[in-house]
């Protein structure tokens, strides 16, 4: 059987860890797309990872390339074409620059791949996951975005960090958009099986959780120059494996909601079980009151930006 294909649209920081991780896994053979003008650098790091594979030992075929051409066909695309945020600055203010490339993104994917399980990574996540699937078209279950698990990963590192325990007995997840009124679950987080809420007092736990929500800024204040990419990777090779493997894991993803959690005709974050046939399900369940009224304020300022692609 050949091996699947993964297109990874943008060939900067995010794109180069997607290739290198991707590859590490034997997820398939890798395409690292970038604009004519980046050309060089989708090129120059698929070679060095290309030489890195005959010292860690993978098959997967690593290749950079500036023609959509050669992304057709792909069962995986991964998109993080786009500028990222500068100190001072919030994902919202990303909005014009890079809804034009997205435009641009999208069009031409839907001429070679249409058919993919698409992820985007560009920001403002939620509505640049709109306009994905607006412009391509295609079924809701094969575009997704990615910002649930890197947000719940931050989460469950704070969580490690704070009580000394092993990051494998963290288990949380945070749902919502992806902006600094994203929200953790905090009720139904536990460690090694016993509930957060009494292991770290009230106070603490609402400082992890504002560290969560800022998280994203917290490393680009430190970058200086944009913003987080190893664990943004990380976190959509995640869903790729998934979906390449069948794994039917219970990831949160940004995916399209017809009713479900109370909000309709949105993409929102929310527990997705992912497999063969990319998001398959959504997890339902029972929120408070707490709860509700957070995925609200969440939920209006998603809608609002999504609105403001005038798709
Ligand atoms: P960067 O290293 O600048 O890479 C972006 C790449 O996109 C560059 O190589 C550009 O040349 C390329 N590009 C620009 N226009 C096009 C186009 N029309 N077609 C194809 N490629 C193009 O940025 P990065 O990798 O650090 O971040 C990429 C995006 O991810 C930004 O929008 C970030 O805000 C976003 N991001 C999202 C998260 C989430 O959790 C959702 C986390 C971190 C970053």
């Amino acid at each position: 059987m050949a091996r699947p294909k993964i297109g990874l649209v943008g060939a900067g920081q995010i794109g180069g860890n997607l290739a290198l991780l991707a590859a590490q896994k034997e997820l398939g053979d890798v395409v690292l797309f970038d604009i004519p003008r980046a050309e060089g650098q989708a090129k120059g790091k698929a070679l060095d990872m290309q030489q890195l594979s005959t010292i860690q030992r993978f098959d997967s075929i690593i290749t950079g390339s500036s023609d959509y051409e050669d992304l057709r066909g792909a069962d995986v695309i991964i998109i993080t074409a786009g500028i990222p945020r500068k100190p001072g600055m919030s994902r919202e203010d990303l909005l014009a620059t890079n809804l034009k490339i997205m435009t641009d993104v999208a069009q031409n994917l839907k001429k070679v791949c249409p058919d993919a399980f698409m992820i985007n990574i560009a920001n403002p996540l939620d509505a640049m996951v709109y306009a994905l699937k607006q412009i391509v078209g295609g079924t809701k279950q094969k575009i997704v975005g990615m910002s649930g698990v890197l947000d719940t990963a931050r989460f469950k590192s704070f969580v490690s960090m704070e009580l000394n325990v092993s990051m494998k007995d963290v288990t949380a997840f945070v749902l919502g958009g992806h902006g600094d009124d994203m929200v953790p679950i905090t009720r139904l987080s536990t460690v090694g099986g016993v509930p957060l809420e009494e292991l770290i007092p009230v106070e603490r736990l609402a400082e992890i959780v504002t560290r969560t929500r800022k998280g994203g800024a917290e490393l680009v204040k430190l970058y200086e120059t944009g913003s987080a990419y190893f664990a943004p990777a990380a976190a959509a090779v995640e869903m790729a494996e998934a979906y390449l493997r069948d794994q039917k894991r219970v990831l949160p993803c940004c995916t399209w909601l017809e009713g479900e959690f109370g909000i309709d005709n949105l993409y929102f974050g929310v527990p997705c079980v992912v497999g063969a046939g990319g998001v398959e399900k959504i997890l339902t369940f029972e929120l408070t009151d707490a709860e509700k009224e957070a995925m609200a304020v969440s939920q209006a300022s998603v809608a609002k930006t999504a609105q403001a692609t005038g798709l």
